[in-house]
């Protein structure tokens, strides 16, 4: 139901909001200037109504909840997603400010955030890499964003204590049904809101609906989806939600943040580069035959799983090697005074990453397949115009998904995986 007390906003509105509020007005222009802003509707994502307004001493972005989805208006959708989005931009920022746009306003009222304007050159990665673009900084970035998130929210990094509030302030249970639906549902049954390229996808999406082995990890996973809850996620982590330039790469639309398994963030960056290397061949063309691009994707889907995981580790061992013994800290068993405790550091460590691994691998395999046959698809492929085109490369990387989510077992590394995913195209 929507807020008592809720409006839409148009750009009109947008205008006269900020204008009214002389803190945000201030950023964009001196007092009275406001017949002279620039207001411009922008949304591209399916969920949300995004303005930028743009004035003689800088801009702002305005992004507003309405209590439906945008590319579905018939299906309501809590307005709460626009506070779990403020919230977990203000905890992500505490831990990688530099990759986090600021916060400068929530309105519960109005479901809406205020935040910075992220101006060009920066423009969102998955229109980037459909352009044909290589982007050498964003492996690391967004491992460090991963890293610097994903640890200092964990039980590595938290006392029980403060780690089971955050547990309670961040269940998002309606936007996480919607990722539980969408991701782990929808794809493996008829469901009214799929669709893929037909006719020629029709066999392969009937045969995920029917396939035993596929439907079996999907439900495992959505169970884990829900049951590990070991750290607060981005949530809707893909290349959609990064605006980048080739020097700087900031994450952008936390709405999705909950608590969950490490392994989901990680899945979907994963999964979303290997979309964009399938779908590299079917926007390639002979003047451009993007054989870098595809070997760029490969290296970049490396690197930034194994700067994560690097990352990640290493801040666990300083954790450790920081805190005080004695206490419920991370070093309470393992730390420097603690009998065998560096070893049993190194056993945990070996396997945190022996479990994450085959996780991540499903979880990537499991957003390849609900883009190509559920109800969001992504640019990457959707922008190959020729369906006979699109349906190859969509072909490719649904089967290259199905092992990763059936049988990530079977790999023993990213490199593994990369070869895999050149093999199969
Ligand atoms: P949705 O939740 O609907 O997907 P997003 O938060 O992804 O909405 O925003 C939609 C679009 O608005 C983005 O793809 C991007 O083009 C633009 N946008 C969002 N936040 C910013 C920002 N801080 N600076 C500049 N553009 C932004
Ligand atoms: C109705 S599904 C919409 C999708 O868009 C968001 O970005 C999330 O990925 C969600 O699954
Ligand atoms: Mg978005
Ligand atoms: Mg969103
Ligand atoms: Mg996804």
């Amino acid at each position: 139901s929507t807020i008592p007390g809720f409006r839409a906003l148009d750009a009109e509105g947008v205008r006269g909001y900020l204008a009214a509020d002389p803190e945000l007005a201030r950023r964009i222009g001196p007092s009275r200037s406001e017949a002279d802003w620039q207001v411009r509707e922008v949304g591209d994502g399916n969920i949300n109504y995004v303005y930028i307004v743009k004035g003689p001493a800088g801009g702002l972005v305005v992004k507003q909840g309405l209590p439906y989805i945008r590319i579905a208006r018939d299906w309501a959708l809590t307005q709460e997603r626009a506070r779990f989005e403020a919230e977990a931009l203000q905890e992500q920022a505490r831990h990688a400010p530099v990759h986090v746009p600021a916060v400068h306003r929530f309105d519960a009222q109005l479901a809406l955030i205020v935040m910075e304007y992220l101006p060009p050159p920066h423009s969102i990665v998955r229109g980037q890499l459909t352009a044909g673009a290589l982007l050498p900084r964003l492996p690391a970035h967004v491992a460090e964003f991963m890293a610097a998130t994903l640890f200092g929210t964990s039980l590595f990094a938290l006392d029980t204590i403060r780690w089971r509030q955050q547990q309670a302030r961040f269940q998002n249970g309606e936007l996480c049904r919607l990722t539980e639906q969408v991701i782990f549902s929808d794809p493996y049954r008829a469901a009214r809101v799929n669709r893929h390229t037909t006719p020629q996808l029709d066999a392969e999406a009937a045969a995920l609906r029917a396939d035993p082995q596929a439907k079996a990890a999907a439900a495992a996973l959505k169970a884990k989806f829900c049951e590990l809850q070991q750290a607060l996620l981005h949530g809707d982590l893909h290349t959609g939600s990064i605006m980048a330039t080739q020097e700087t790469t900031y994450m952008i639309d936390a709405e999705f943040a909950c608590v969950g398994p490490i392994a989901f963030d990680v899945g979907k960056m994963v999964g979303n580069l290997l979309l964009a290397f399938f779908a590299s061949d079917g926007l390639a063309s002979a003047a451009e035959p993007r054989h870098r691009q595809r070997r760029w994707l490969l290296q970049a889907t490396e690197e930034m799983y194994s700067n994560f995981t690097n990352t990640f580790v290493s801040r666990w061992t300083t954790a450790v090697q920081s805190s005080t013994a004695g206490d419920l800290c991370p070093a309470d068993i393992f730390g420097p005074e603690a009998a065998g405790g560096a070893e049993a550091l190194q056993v945990a460590q070996a396997t945190f990453l022996l479990e994450l691994l085959p996780d991540v691998l499903a979880f990537a395999g499991a957003v390849m397949i609900r883009r190509i046959v559920g109800i969001a698809h992504v640019a990457d492929l959707d922008t190959i115009s020729d369906p006979d085109i699109r349906a190859v490369c969509e072909r490719r990387a649904l089967r290259c998904a199905r092992e990763l989510l059936v049988n990530p077992q079977r790999f023993a590394d990213m490199r593994a995986v990369a070869a895999h995913a050149d093999a199969a195209r």
